[in-house]
């Protein structure tokens, strides 16, 4: 399908990222194609997913495609746009989405892998959360999301320093649920599959729905709401979006000025 392979085993559905020639960046053309093949797995009451990326790749997800964020003035992250409706598809999904992670993970796609139900990893993961480096306000959803997976001052040193977190420290502060090595990934993560397809994928299905209500129980007043978004323009009005845009296409480091 396009920019993915899928196939089926013993009722696991395998989604692989095969745009490498992009480094998987989260094109609107590769989102489509990830959320295509989840609706087709669905329509088949596939329980159990993995997504990944082909063997041997140093970059599992380069994140957003920079090409396709939108010029300044315009939100990059609204409720509609690619990134967000991949994240939603994930969520919704009737039953447990697995990251079967080699390589890096950047940016959107590292939201992606905290949006999954499950992460399994090798040593060769690590995973860069980069707004702060690509002068984007992020969003609520987003973040929300390390903040349910993580200790807030793990997800906050994340974002405000864009660094790679390696695979041993991924393990350690909760972003993977298990570490093991290359050879055995494939593997490991079909046996986790088989195990959780032993189960009853009617119950299973309720529990994730309820995960995923509780999980975004958090209330905001209108108020905040709206405050946070006229916070959120002033970062996408700025220089420092544009250059940032700008730096990247340019192969440069980005000169921001806090404005
Ligand atoms: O020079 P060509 O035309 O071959 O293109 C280069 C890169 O420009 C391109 N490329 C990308 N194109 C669009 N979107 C991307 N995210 C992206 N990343 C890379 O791929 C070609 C090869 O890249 P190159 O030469 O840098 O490869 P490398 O092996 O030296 O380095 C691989 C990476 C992944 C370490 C490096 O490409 C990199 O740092 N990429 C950017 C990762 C990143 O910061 N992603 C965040 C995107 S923004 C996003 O996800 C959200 C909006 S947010 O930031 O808010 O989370």
């Amino acid at each position: 399908m396009g920019l993915v392979q899928t196939e089926i085993l013993d009722k696991v559905g395998i989604i692989t990222l095969d745009n490498t020639k992009k480094l998987n960046a989260l094109s609107e053309q590769l989102v489509d194609d990830i959320i295509g093949a989840l609706d087709c797995f669905q329509e088949q009451k596939i329980p159990v997913v993995i997504l990944r990326a082909p063997d041997g790749v140093r970059v599992w997800s380069a994140g957003h495609d920079v090409k396709e964020l939108p010029p300044k003035m315009r939100d990059p992250l609204s409720y509609y746009d690619s990134l967000e409706r991949l994240l939603r598809a994930v969520e919704q999904y009737l039953g447990p989405v697995i990251a079967m992670v080699h390589g890096s993970v950047w940016g959107g796609a590292c939201d992606l892998i905290m949006t999954c139900d499950i992460v399994i990893a090798d040593e060769t993961a690590k995973f860069a959360m980069t707004p702060a480096k690509m002068g984007v306000p992020y969003n609520l959803t987003g973040i929300l999301h390390f903040m349910n997976r993580l200790p807030i001052n793990i997800a906050k040193e994340m974002f405000f320093t864009a660094d790679p977190v390696s695979a041993e420290r991924a393990l350690q502060v909760g972003i993977i649920n298990h570490l093991v090595p290359e050879k055995e990934l494939l593997s490991f993560t079909l046996d986790l599959a088989a195990t959780i397809n032993t189960r009853s994928l009617l119950s299973i299905e309720v529990i994730k729905e309820q995960f995923r209500i509780l999980s975004k129980a958090f209330p905001i007043s209108p108020a905040d709401f709206e405050r946070v978004q006229g916070l959120r323009r002033k970062v996408y009005d700025s220089h420092d979006y544009e250059e940032a845009i700008t730096a990247f296409l340019e192969k440069r480091p980005a000169h921001f000025k806090g404005e």
